[in-house]
């Protein structure tokens, strides 16, 4: 049968990936059972998720051996992200578990004390391959798709560190803080990325097409090569994110709209009569969504506001949403509202693993969770901060990775005059005083969507939900949406230094500048907005020219 395969082992999202060579216009088949690897002219292995639960799926499906074999048959093999670990010998993620054993080596965990972990986001790759000192040719073309100084979209905490045993597998490598690790391998039929290239724009693209176009992968120079050794810069080429949020609900016409409020209101204004003005209206989801990837912007987020009714796993339109958006947009997608258990009008009762897993089967790279987050944590706090392994955090982040959970906030201010009226609540100073001139406040977390508050902290929230597994925080904060007034930076500082996992700030971008100061006062890795792209107020291209003349690292949008 031939032709080329794509080894799926059911972790996480590999419809992008299927969906990139769709639209390259190559077809595929799935690996089903282990003889189809060796029936392979080209397989891809888009490893996602845990090393661990990787190769034990690959060595329950008896697909370790064969896998091995295609490898030594020289038959082209494209590894990406796990697909790339899976041939070294192990990894310290799973210290027990053995891989491939094809590369010499260890995978190894990022150093947490000097950055975020997991490493999410786009970086810049460097080709240590060289045709000779002065001529650096071969850097400059595109070797396998891959250009020197582009970037590319990185999710991972494990990564193999670039050393000189390691020299004649590397094509590339980046920094990430004061870290080299490998970023490209490339020998004779093995091209592995750690980068997701089905999720790096058409920069992504043009890899998987030279992959694809590609006969064999031999080095493609007759000139004797040169490695050279990558330096330490003073400062990595790791860019800020620029993420499009997209608040989902059906409007009173019954159609699935983006929608946009004023600190969650997102009716039109009262006209006095007493009767609630309309749904705003922005946009459709999957239009804005293609919108914002063409316009440039780093991550979509989806978020479903009516997730507090019922959203029976029977019923999910968000589903077809993110099927149709992922056809078209190569950057990654989060869905959040309603990631928890949910019971179908049968009374079946699906687990929010069940509900993520679908979420990712139809295009989703992330998951947010609301509400369930603050419940999960009040118990966890009951019960002396011991994990239970049952939550939504836990068993998702198991199973699809920590860097797939993601914690959306949605905090209120409470003002108060003394520390001793915040209930032992994490109270900070603040320049904005209160309503009766009080100059501390705490942030309480709410659930559904702002209409209940909960008697539990944001410095409590994320630092728990830390410690459960979470892989990142979208912070929100209910004063500051829709104001345009710029982020909360006091409450975003204050996250910032409870977490070494990434935070993206959120709600209240007005103005180019509002990025600027986040990112310059905060050091938060991504910042999102929402009402000033829906109604083209600041382009998301104008952003990022505004934070390049200022020397802040963001995505090229031709890239
Ligand atoms: O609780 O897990 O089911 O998740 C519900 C999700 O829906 C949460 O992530 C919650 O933030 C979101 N949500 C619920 N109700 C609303 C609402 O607006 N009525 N949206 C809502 C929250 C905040 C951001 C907004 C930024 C930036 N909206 O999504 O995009 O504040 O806005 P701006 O740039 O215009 O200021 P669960």
């Amino acid at each position: 049968m031939g032709g080329l395969y794509l080894l799926d082992y059911g972790a996480g999202n590999v419809r992008s990936l299927a969906n990139a060579l769709n639209r390259l216009g190559y077809d595929f088949k799935w690996v089903k059972k282990p003889e189809d690897i060796l029936e392979a002219d080209k397989l891809i292995f888009p490893g996602v998720g845990a090393f661990g639960s990787a190769m034990e799926l690959l060595t329950s499906k008896n697909y370790a051996e064969p896998l091995k074999q295609y490898i030594k048959s020289g038959k082209p093999y494209m590894g990406i992200c796990v697909g790339l670990q899976a041939l070294f010998h192990g990894s310290e993620e799973n210290p027990n578990v053995p891989g491939l054993c094809i590369i010499p080596g260890t995978v190894k965990l990022f150093n947490k004390t000097d950055k975020a972990v997991p490493h999410m986001g786009w970086n810049e790759v460097f080709c240590v391959r060289r045709t000779n000192e002065v001529n650096e040719d071969y850097l400059q073309d595109n070797h396998h798709g891959i250009k020197q100084g582009t970037v590319y979209y990185f999710v991972h905490s494990y990564a193999v560190p670039f050393t000189d045993e390691l020299k004649e597998w590397t094509l590339a490598t980046t920094q990430y803080g004061k870290e080299i690790f490998i970023s490209v391998i490339q020998k004779d039929n093995i091209l592995c990325t750690q980068f997701h290239p089905e999720k790096s724009g058409y920069a992504g693209l043009k890899v998987l097409r030279s992959f694809l176009q590609g006969e064999g992968i031999v080095s493609n120079t007759s000139r004797q090569l040169i490695i050279k050794n990558p330096e330490i810069l003073p400062q990595d080429r790791f860019t800020k994110r620029i993420i499009a949020c997209l608040d989902v609900r059906t409007n009173d016409q019954g159609d699935l709209v983006v929608t946009k409020g004023d600190q969650y209101d997102v009716r039109e204004c009262n006209d006095g009569s007493g009767v609630s003005g309309q749904v705003r209206n922005l946009g459709k989801p999957v239009d804005l969504a293609r919108r914002y990837f063409e316009e440039g912007a780093d991550e979509i987020t989806f978020l479903n506001i009516t997730s507090f009714r019922n959203c029976p796993l029977t019923d999910l339109p968000m589903l077809e949403i993110l099927k149709r958006t992922s056809e078209t947009v190569f950057v990654p997608l989060t869905i959040g509202g309603g990631i928890r258990d949910v019971i179908d009008p049968d009374g079946k009762l699906h687990s929010a693993l069940d509900v993520a897993g679908e979420y990712f089967r139809s295009g989703a790279d992330k998951v947010s969770i609301g509400s369930d987050a603050v419940y999960a944590v009040e118990k966890y706090l009951a019960n002396d901060k011991k994990l239970s392994g049952d939550t939504a955090i836990e068993t998702i982040a198991c199973a699809y990775g920590s860097q797939a959970v993601v914690i959306s906030v949605d905090p209120r201010r409470v003002y108060v005059d003394s520390p001793a009226n915040a209930m032992g609540h994490h109270v900070i100073p603040t320049s904005y005083p209160g309503p009766k001139g009080e100059t501390l406040c705490w942030y309480q977390c709410t659930v559904k969507g702002g209409r209940e508050g909960r008697d539990i902290d944001v410095h409590q929230l994320v630092t728990a939900c830390e410690a459960m597994g979470a892989g990142e925080i979208l912070l929100n904060c209910m004063d500051k949406d829709g104001t345009n007034s710029g982020y909360d930076l006091e409450l975003i500082q204050d996250v910032k230094k409870a977490v070494n996992i990434p935070v993206i700030a959120s709600s209240g971008a007005g103005r180019e500048e509002h990025f600027e100061k986040v990112f310059v006062e905060t050091n938060v890795e991504a910042a999102l907005a929402a009402g000033i792209f829906h109604r083209r107020e600041v382009p998301i291209q104008s952003v990022k020219n505004y934070l390049k003349e200022r020397d802040i690292l963001v995505r090229d949008i031709v890239s």
